[in-house]
């Protein structure tokens, strides 16, 4: 047997439901072979749950890429890189890799915490990260930071967001607007340089949805892995990421993640595309 293999660069989310771990969960479900290169141990008070981020040392995380990418990996994605420094690493391997499938998901916070990790990073991801990008997949705030324009609030700011991001040199620019667009869905836009596709779910009244911004993210790199098309891609992420937020569930008082087992287990949710 033979799978297709799949590298993550980003965090550890110790509480499980992000960063590598969602990556991990979601690259298994879609029966691809999944590798990490650590960038962060991620931590959270037992009694607030307030995070506390520790960052592994560069060489190792040379190292683990170095071991993963030996490999001959088909797909690679990166989630939460802390410094500059790591954003420069990761972007310098992509590079020398020479792989096309990459998906870059910009990790600027977490959910609830508000503040950029680091503000020098988001220069850093346009310089070492975006050239690189077969699709990135900002959330709107993280698209805002990467346009320079401020968060969307509507479709016409996210396409002027988009095409901004385009122009950074990512072929594929994925926005998840999810809930946050305030219409009757949750709706995520697509831009390839020509065309706009919206793709849209029934919006969930289920608010546990820890983990969805890296399981998109996690679920677009396993089917590119896979050959899926971009746009097929795109569309099955979002099918993934739709089951897995209708099936969140309560982990503690804090946080609730993603069930990234949802549309394996228990089916397909509909999803419609409308070119704007
Ligand atoms: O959801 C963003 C995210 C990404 N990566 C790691 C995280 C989080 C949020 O908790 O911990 C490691």
């Amino acid at each position: 047997m033979t799978l297709k293999k799949t590298l993550t660069i980003a965090g550890s989310d110790t509480s499980g439901g992000a960063g590598i771990q969602a990556d991990l969960k979601t690259f298994q479900e879609h029966g691809t072979y999944g590798m990490t290169a650590l960038t962060v141990v991620v931590t959270m008070d037992p009694e607030t749950w307030t995070h506390s981020v520790y960052s592994l040392p560069i060489d190792v995380l040379k190292s683990q890429i170095a071991t993963a990418l030996s490999t001959g990996v088909d797909a690679i994605k990166t989630g939460m890189l802390s410094t500059e420094e790591v954003i420069e690493t990761a972007g310098n391997a992509i590079q020398q890799s020479g792989l096309s499938k990459v998906v870059i998901d910009p990790v600027m916070v977490c959910k609830g915490d508000d503040e950029v990790l680091n503000p020098g990073t988001v220069d850093a991801m346009i310089q070492h990260l975006l050239p690189y990008a077969l699709v990135v997949t900002p959330n709107l705030f993280e698209a805002g930071q990467l346009a320079g324009t401020g968060t969307p609030k509507n479709l016409d700011e996210m396409k002027i967001a988009a095409k901004k991001i385009h122009e950074h040199g990512a072929k594929n620019v994925f926005i998840k607007g999810g809930k946050g667009l305030g219409g009757d869905t949750a709706a995520d836009l697509l831009f390839d340089g020509e065309t706009f596709t919206l793709y849209e779910a029934e919006k969930s009244d289920n608010h546990y949805n820890h983990g969805a911004g890296c399981t998109v993210a996690a679920a677009i790199t396993a089917n590119l892995a896979n050959d899926f098309s971009v746009k097929d891609a795109v569309l099955e992420a979002k099918q993934f990421v739709t089951a897995a937020i209708s099936n969140g569930w309560q982990l503690n008082q804090f946080v609730g993640p993603v069930y990234h087992g949802a549309k394996n287990k228990l089916g397909t949710p509909t999803i419609t595309t409308t070119t704007v």
